[in-house]
């Protein structure tokens, strides 16, 4: 039976500003005990198949960016749903929201709108119970799972949709993991990354050390090749080894894609997909590369498979090729078109089904990286999403500007209570 204390009271949305300053949902679930709050990303290189992104297209508002029409629809039709439910039943509401929405791709009320209010949900539930999010989310919806700390993914060099410079490649990642620790691995990418600042500096002037997007620096470069030299020699400044941090690509390749030629526009050249693998192969074979994301356009599943058998020992993911939803991660596992899943909880619009794409990742030996997106808020709920379900990864951009730090000091939070030492014991 509903225990009182864990019924839903209130929901309440509201318009606020995502870190490039458009506006956003953010969502407010009461129960008897408390509240839970959470806010949503917004990407710029967006995947085709992604749950729809409900804007009001008011052109008299924020060039047509404001999102009232889906805050409306969580103060009115999400809200009279929601009252009454338990709160700590989340497949429950997240069925609930989707059945109210009732089409394909959270279209009608938005899926900004209902992947608010399924972490502000979540985030209510933890706190009625008086769990860390991440303790409630492995321990109640996981049903005990084992929990850990991802490896941070952080994007030091920022290209394509993210910068004002002319690199194809979206996102240079250094991957530091040599050490057992998240809070050592998390120091060694902070350390590399002002290093890099540094030979930014001394090569390209200071102008190149202006910032993109995700806080990565956007120099003015032109070659796939230029930002990977940086990066090796910043490692070395930084003290570290090319085995402690390794290096990672986003190349978001449909945001270089030319459907009419059928051709990759990258580095000054037009590329076929066979011409882009021997490309990846030249990459791989000259750098520490272990990772490489989107390396085609997001329909490219043949492409995705061939490059996946070639180099097996590289975590091929699929970002806009899966956009988190399980039909497409089914549909990539049958053609064996990568080996790891990006998981972004906007991309599909709720919790539960980010978690059952995470599931059958899990089931089919691919790994998980939980992610960010471009446009992102203070909200840290990907930090304990990542821990709950024990992904590989996390990718919330470089180890500057608040809306990524937030996300990586939450990760220092919860190492710190994983490992028992949060409650200081002198009074
Ligand atoms: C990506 C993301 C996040 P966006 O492509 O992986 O880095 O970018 O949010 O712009 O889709
Ligand atoms: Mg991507």
């Amino acid at each position: 039976m509903l225990n009182e204390i864990n019924e839903i009271t209130g929901v309440k949305g509201r318009e606020i500003l995502d870190s490039r300053g458009n506006p956003t949902v953010e969502v407010v679930v009461y129960t008897k005990n408390g509240l839970g709050r959470a806010s949503v990303p917004s990407g710029a290189s967006t995947g085709r198949k992604e749950a729809c992104e409900r804007r009001d297209n008011d052109p008299a508002r924020f060039g047509g960016k404001g999102v009232l029409n889906a805050v409306e629809k969580v103060n009115t039709e999400i809200r009279a749903a929601l009252i009454g439910m338990n709160v700590l039943d989340q497949a429950n509401i997240d069925r609930h929201l989707i059945e109210l929405d009732g089409t394909d791709n959270k279209s009608r009320l938005g899926a900004n709108a209902i992947v608010g209010t399924s972490m502000a949900a979540c985030r209510a539930a933890a706190n009625s119970l008086n769990k860390p999010l991440f303790r409630y989310i492995a321990e109640d919806i996981l049903d005990g799972h084992s929990v850990g700390l991802p490896i941070p993914m952080m994007n030091v060099i920022n290209g394509g949709k993210h910068a004002g410079n002319e690199l194809s490649i979206q996102e240079f990642l250094i991957l530091p993991s040599g050490f057992q620790r998240y809070t050592d691995n998390l120091r060694a990418g902070v350390e590399t990354y002002h290093a890099l600042k540094a030979v930014l500096k001394q090569r390209y002037g200071a102008i190149a050390t202006n910032v993109g997007d995700e806080g990565g620096y956007a120099p003015p470069m032109k070659r796939t090749e230029e930002p990977l030299d940086a990066i090796i020699t910043a490692i070395k400044e930084a003290g570290y080894t090319e085995d402690e941090i390794k290096l990672g690509i986003d190349a978001a390749a449909s945001s270089f894609f030319d459907s009419a030629t059928g051709k990759y526009r990258i580095d000054g050249m037009a590329k076929d997909g066979e011409e882009m693998i021997e490309f990846y192969q030249a990459l791989v074979d000259s750098y520490p590369i272990v990772l490489i994301e989107d390396p085609f356009e997001e329909e490219s599943f043949t492409l995705f498979s061939a490059l996946t058998a070639k180099m097996p020992q590289v975590t091929i993911v699929g970002d806009d090729l899966f956009v988190t939803n399980v039909r497409r991660l089914q549909q990539g596992i049958d053609a064996k078109a990568a080996n790891a899943v990006l998981l972004k909880l906007n991309q599909i619009g709720s919790v539960t089904e980010t978690i059952e794409t995470a599931r059958l990742a899990k089931e089919n030996g691919y790994k998980c990286v939980v992610s960010h997106r471009s446009g992102e808020t203070e909200d840290t709920f990907i930090a304990d999403f990542a821990v709950a379900i024990n992904a590989e990864l996390i990718k919330t951009g470089a180890p500057a500007r608040s809306e990524r730090t937030c996300k990586y000091n939450q990760l220092l939070r919860i190492e710190e209570e994983l490992l028992g030492s949060h409650i200081n014991a002198t009074p």
